[in-house]
């Protein structure tokens, strides 16, 4: 009778009796790179997940019968894939009920295959390579539009709207930079461009004179980038230096805040594409952008989206009445929720359905959404 209850006590059911009996401290997982170069980025999407969590915490849920207190666990991942497996577990060892991230397609790959082990739920707020909800893990969600679809309004744009002929590419190497590279690679060649060169950095390099040398000399109409914020802005500055014109484009990593200040004036005119549709034109876009800012100062990217990642798994939660993971799971499953972003509802794979990619131009530090060039997506 002893050894029933002690494996009991073992299984996730069990975990139920390691709650006090009168209330549940639920607790979610935040993770984003918060060191390094991308930190800013991180700072963003874990402040978006505390927003929400703390917004939770003053609408006195109640599971089960029993009153709610959401916890947040925050990790530092680094962007670097082997640390994203760490934490990762770690977060399973704390015994997490849900979990925001990672931020990096990179490390939210390598990472999922640790929640589903464990049938933890886990929704990327930004992560962006179709892979990740491709690997066939039920527990694997996202809450934007991928680079599948990226990549083809990226391609679309360059082509159709910036009347690119020849395209030289460059990308950080990354599961996200060369998989939305290559997706933008396809998508302009199908529209009938050439692509002259395909050049690769990493994620950590800022000097660009030796690629940037080797594309002057072919002198491509536009040049996209695959890669972050911490490359785009200075790739962009040197490109202008060595007097180089060619129409600049790159995807959502490099299309932040961060961007436009380090590029400084070489900003102006470039362009770049984020999933979804302009904050303003987000269903609750301006009351997050005036509460989020009032709190944490400019939002870089993808606060929004990792706001909307904590109220799916909490309204998951809320349609299973249970906190547990394998209870709610299979809500996130048929789940509509209206969040920030968009009406959070998900296809097979796991992936946000219907959702939208906006492109940008760069004016005035400010960046401002080119009509026509928005994919259809939901409002
Ligand atoms: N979506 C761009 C930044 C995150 C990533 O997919 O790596």
């Amino acid at each position: 009778m002893l050894a029933i209850f002690a494996l009991a006590g073992c299984s996730r059911e069990g975990e139920d009796s390691r709650h006090p009996a009168d209330h549940w401290t639920v607790k979610i997982g935040s993770v984003a790179p918060l060191s390094g170069p991308q930190s800013h980025l991180g700072a963003d999407n874990e402040n978006g997940a505390r927003l929400a969590i703390d917004d939770a915490n003053t609408q006195n849920i109640r599971l089960g019968g029993k009153p709610v207190h959401f916890e947040l666990l925050s990790e530092d991942d680094a962007a670097d894939p082997r640390t994203a497996t760490i934490v990762a577990q770690k977060l399973v060892d704390d015994g997490v009920n849900g979990v925001v991230g990672h931020l990096n397609s990179g490390t939210t790959i390598p990472a999922a295959r640790i929640y589903a082990d464990e049938g933890i739920p886990q929704i990327s707020p930004s992560a962006t390579n179709p892979k990740y909800t491709h690997q066939g893990f039920p527990t694997a969600f996202r809450v934007m539009a991928n680079d599948e679809q990226q990549g083809q309004v990226l391609g679309q744009f360059a082509v159709r709207f910036a009347h690119a002929r020849t395209i030289a590419v460059i990308d950080d190497a990354t599961a996200y930079g060369q998989g939305l590279a290559n997706e933008f690679e396809k998508a302009a060649s199908w529209q009938g461009a050439r692509v002259l060169l395909h050049e690769h950095t990493d994620d950590h390099s800022t000097d660009f004179l030796a690629i940037l040398t080797r594309i002057k000399a072919r002198q491509p109409d536009l040049i996209f980038f695959g890669g972050m914020d911490a490359q785009s802005g200075p790739m962009l500055k040197q490109l202008r230096e060595l007097d180089l014109n060619s129409v600049f484009l790159t995807g959502d990593g490099g299309c932040s805040k961060e961007f436009s200040e380090l590029a400084g004036e070489a900003a102006e005119g470039s362009f770049c594409s984020l999933p979804g549709l302009p904050l303003e034109e987000m269903p609750k876009g301006l009351d997050f952008k005036h509460r989020f800012e009032a709190r944490f100062g400019a939002i870089q990217d993808y606060a929004p989206y990792s706001y909307d990642a904590v109220g799916a798994l909490i309204a998951a939660m809320k349609a299973a009445d249970s906190p547990l993971p394998e209870r709610y799971l299979p809500y996130l499953k048929t789940l509509e929720y209206p969040g920030v972003t968009a009406l959070i509802r998900f296809d097979v794979h796991g992936d946000l359905a219907g959702g939208a990619v906006t492109v940008y131009r760069w004016h005035q530090g400010g960046r401002v959404p080119v009509r026509g060039e928005t994919s259809p997506g939901q409002r």
